[in-house]
């Protein structure tokens, strides 16, 4: 079936989506060609879609300006015997109007219009063209240029050079897969005698057809008799009467560029990114960052303090002399609220070292390679680009992260104070004891009516000092125990706050590129695979 407009439309539009994703990490060539064919394409459907342009291509001296000439009914084009004689493409037009945007954007300066009353040479725009395999490099470059912009091509060969491998391998074998917007003229066929004409033309449909050229008719015709020029002008009358030429030829190039993406993108299944992987990248990029000191500094910092409150009150004091590491760290809940968003080094952690580096260059590695598995070198460049792209910005958003989490020290538990008064009473009944015992004797002779009792021969006093003591210390040991837990219960409470924080920003500016460019590559086949339906 042959494509419509609208398909066309729509093909060109996922060729223009498809180049789009695959700029700056595609083959640039493939791409390069790719946006050339889009763009050519989309200028060509902006103009006249009634105009059917047909250019007369082939080797010097061929007899394409004598075949425009017999085709047009003029004398326009110079025929001579010099070689090469046209250096500049001719258009002839049929009809009372010239279609002159068209003719402006192939650059065709000659134009002539042609009176017909023939309505259906209306919409026909001929061009002769120069030779392609002259010593002028100015021709060669004009044939190329329309070889790419017209919309039907006619071949005109002559029985010495229809074989000539500048024109095989040069046009028709690369230009295979326009066959069907295609003919071949074998003219100057009055030069061959009726076995030397048939000869010539089932060798030269041989080597068409070998060549994947099938679709492309095979004209016989004589420029100077006359002979098969009219049969030439009704094939040409057919094609602008059927108006499929310039939406075929478009589609043929949309079709052949999208195939040429197709092969550079590759089959690689774009995947989502690897959880497990990902978890690895938040853990080892966490620590760098200084997740595991954090964890170790509310550790510390909570036995700190709540030894400071629970232990026995004469020896807890010792515990106040150690510096608090959290806010050596400069961590903390009045830490994070000193912080301010423009703070370069909110934190006073220290930098990664070289191993906690490696271990997260190590996880990065690993993430690329299963995200960018089976993709071309272009795109893998661009997933590496897209996960250490923002490594600065992560590094401050990460300390930000961290700076800003609630780490919930900032209040200690609730018994503690209760523990503390506790080990100030069993203070002051150590006291009270031990003043029993010096001040008692004195106080019972002076009368005052209280009784010097003793056990075991030791004054009540020292018993008393003495449980006083056991039992601060025995409070102090279950409040040590109480407390050791509560740290151990907030270290793994700040790890998973922190963590969370943490992958927040690694989400941010190492997974979400990352995803974004498997994404792209997704939508990159997608639209090749519109292109191409
Ligand atoms: N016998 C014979 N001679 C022809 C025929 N067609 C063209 N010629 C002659 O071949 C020579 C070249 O013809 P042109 O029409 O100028 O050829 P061309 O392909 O335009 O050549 P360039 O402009 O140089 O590319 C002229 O001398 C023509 O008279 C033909 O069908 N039979
Ligand atoms: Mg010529």
């Amino acid at each position: 079936m042959k494509p419509s407009a609208d398909k066309l439309g729509l093909r060109l539009a996922s060729l223009k989506e498809a180049v789009e994703a695959m700029e700056g990490r595609g083959n640039p060539a493939v791409v390069g060609r790719a946006t050339k064919v889009a763009t050519r394409a989309g200028q060509r459907v902006s103009m006249s879609a009634d105009h059917t342009v047909v250019a007369l291509a082939g080797s010097t001296g061929s007899g394409k300006s004598s075949l425009f000439n017999a085709l047009t009914g003029t004398e326009y084009a110079q025929v001579a015997v010099r070689r090469p004689t046209t250096s500049r493409a001719m258009a002839v037009g049929w009809g009372t109007e010239l279609p002159n945007e068209l003719l402006d954007w192939l650059d065709v300066g000659r134009r002539h219009l042609v009176a017909t009353d023939d309505e259906r040479l209306r919409n026909l725009v001929l061009l002769d063209l120069p030779d392609h395999d002259s010593t002028e490099d100015a021709h060669r470059m004009t044939v190329d240029r329309m070889v790419d912009m017209v919309d039907a091509l006619v071949w005109v060969v002559d029985p010495q050079k229809y074989a000539d491998a500048a024109l095989h391998d040069g046009y028709l074998k690369p230009l295979a897969e326009h066959a069907d917007v295609m003919m071949v003229v074998l003219n100057q066929c009055d030069r061959l005698t009726g076995d030397q004409l048939k000869h010539c033309v089932s060798d030269l449909r041989g080597l068409l057809d070998r060549e994947g050229l099938r679709a492309s008719p095979l004209v016989a015709t004589s420029a100077v008799r006359g002979s098969g020029v009219s049969e030439l002008r009704e094939s040409l009358v057919a094609t602008v009467a059927r108006k499929r030429a310039m939406v075929h030829r478009l589609s043929l190039d949309v079709k052949k560029a999208a195939r040429q993406l197709s092969n550079d993108l590759g089959p690689k299944v774009p995947a989502k990114l690897n959880n497990s992987l990902k978890e690895q990248v938040i853990e080892t990029m966490g620590e760098a960052a200084g997740v595991g000191l954090v964890v170790d500094g509310v550790h510390d910092a909570w036995q700190r303090r709540g030894a400071a409150l629970t232990g026995w009150p004469l020896v807890s004091w010792v515990s106040r002399l150690r510096p608090d590491p959290l806010k050596q760290l400069r961590l903390g809940a009045m830490a994070a609220l000193e912080h301010r968003p423009t703070d370069v080094n909110r934190t006073s952690l220290p930098k990664a070292s070289a191993v906690q580096k490696a271990r997260v260059d190590q996880g990065l590695r690993q993430l690329i390679d299963q995200a960018a598995q089976g993709m071309p070198t272009g795109w893998v460049a661009a997933v590496d680009q897209a996960a250490h792209g923002n490594q600065a910005l992560l590094a401050d958003e990460l300390d930000t992260a961290i700076a800003r989490t609630d780490l919930k020290v900032a209040s200690g538990a609730w018994w503690w104070v209760l523990f503390s008064l506790l080990q100030w009473l069993l203070i002051l009944t150590v006291v009270g004891g031990l003043a029993w015992w010096l001040a008692g004797p004195a106080l019972a002779a002076s009368g005052f009516g209280i009784p010097l009792l003793s056990w075991y021969g030791v004054p009540a006093g020292v018993w008393v000092a003495l449980a006083g003591v056991l039992a601060g210390l025995i409070l102090a040991g279950v409040g040590r125990l109480l407390v050791n837990a509560g740290a151990k219960a907030r270290a793994r409470r700040a790890r998973k706050e922190l963590n969370a924080a943490v992958s927040t920003a690694i989400e941010a500016q190492v997974f979400a590129p990352v995803q974004a460019e498997l994404d792209r590559y997704h939508r990159a086949q997608a639209a090749v695979r519109a292109a191409l339906r």
